[in-house]
């Protein structure tokens, strides 16, 4: 008897345990949380453009939570002449980055993170500057959810993140960076 009562009391705190943790580790729900169809849109942010800069980036985390593989295909801004998004790799020891022609899958169950050094979005041929502290929107373009305007949060021009941690010299960089 005394063996069953324990035993009852352990699974009983296991389960208020597995319960605390779910609720420790589930996501926040953001107030800059889009959605669009089966895809969450979080930390979407960009970097102050230094001078007369006439590209500016993007970076944005994309959560599929549905079944069926989609893809981000492309976006536009009316800050920008162009939107394409890009991926950033090293190439025999040299950073380059080229558009994504077929866009970026975003496998079902997955997240996707577009950040400095990897996926991004490039805008061209920016109409102003990017200014700290600006709400910029930006409309992304899926194969399958459509079309979703989200907002950057401009961020100073050395962030690495949109919580504005970490800086980059972009003088550091190779100038014969491919755009
Ligand atoms: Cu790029």
């Amino acid at each position: 008897m005394q063996i069953m009562k324990l035993r009852l009391m352990s699974i009983t705190r296991a389960t208020a345990c597995a319960f605390l943790m779910a609720n420790l580790l589930a996501t926040p729900l953001r107030a800059d949380e889009v959605k669009a169809g089966d895809l969450v849109i979080t930390q979407a942010w960009s970097r102050a453009t230094p001078g007369g800069a006439k590209i500016g980036g993007g970076y944005l985390t994309i959560e599929n939570k549905g079944s069926t593989p989609d893809r981000l295909i492309g976006g536009s801004a009316d800050i920008a002449a162009k939107v394409e998004v890009h991926e950033m790799a090293m190439n025999n020891g040299v950073m380059t980055m080229r558009p994504l022609d077929r866009g970026l899958a975003i496998e079902p169950g997955k997240t996707v993170k577009l950040a400095p050094g990897g996926y991004h979005l490039m805008m061209f041929e920016l109409k102003g500057p990017l200014k700290q502290g600006d709400k910029l929107p930006v409309t992304l373009e899926f194969e399958k959810a459509g079309k979703v305007t989200i907002s950057l949060d401009v961020q100073g021009v050395g962030a690495q993140g949109p919580a504005g941690a970490g800086k980059m010299d972009m003088k550091k960089m190779p100038s014969d960076m491919k755009m």
